[in-house]
Parts: structure tokens; sequence; C-alpha cells
């Protein structure tokens, strides 16, 4: 099954993508990580995480205060809010290393300017 391209690419970021289209196969996971924000930051230990292509991924978000956040490539934003549980669900359809950042802090504050709260890596199966 060929899927078209469907991202938005951006400059820097299309060496990263070795392709778009996928075969997803039977071996494909099903993973769930749970990420905790404290003061706008992850532990250290979370601040990368691994798949395959294919595999039908769940990022579970809870953060200590109020944060947009935005994974890149894939293009998913979520709001977070204290005491509430925000999932950000995708396919790896796309091979690469994707950062998601923190869009808004609170009451304002720019895109972009900070190192990622975490990378996501997609290897090639
Ligand atoms: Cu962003």
């Amino acid at each position: 099954m060929i899927f078209a391209p469907f991202l938005r690419t951006r400059s820097w970021l299309a060496p990263l993508l070795v392709a778009a289209a996928a075969v997803v196969s039977a071996s494909a996971a099903e993973l769930g990580f749970d990420l905790k924000v404290e003061r706008g930051r992850l532990p250290e230990n979370m601040r990368r995480i691994r798949v395959q292509q294919g595999d039908a991924v769940t990022l579970r978000w809870t953060s200590d205060q109020p944060l947009v956040v935005h994974l890149h490539g894939y293009d998913i934003e979520k709001r977070l809010a204290p005491g509430a549980v925000a999932e950000m669900k995708f396919t790896a359809y796309a091979t690469g290393r994707f950062p998601i950042h923190v869009h808004a802090r609170g009451a304002g504050g720019g895109a972009h300017e900070e190192a990622p709260l975490v990378n996501v890596e997609v290897y090639p199966r």
C-alpha cells in the first residue's frame, strides 16, 4: 500500500525525511509513552522516543502548567492543562527525527526559542 506524502515539509527537515511512503507490516506495534512535564521540562530519560516505521504511537501528556506542545513533521499540536491527560496519536509513516517543541507557555512566549522537549525518532522497518 502506497501512502502519498502528507507532511508539510520544511527545508531544514527535508534531509531527515527518508521516505514518506511506508509499507505497514504485520509486525507494527502499538506503543504508548507517558510524558510528565514539570516546569516546562521532561526528565532526561524521557527526551528521546524511539519507534519503528508503521508503529501506532500514543503520547500521553501531563503537565504541571498550561502548555501548547507541537510535534513537527507530523504537525500535531496539543494543549496541556494541569490535572488532565492529553493524548497525541499518530501512525509513524514517515521516518526521521521529529522534535516536539513548546509553542506557548502560560500567558505567552514564542515558539522554538528553547531546545525541544523531546525528539521522536522513527526508524525504517
Ligand atoms: Cu513547533
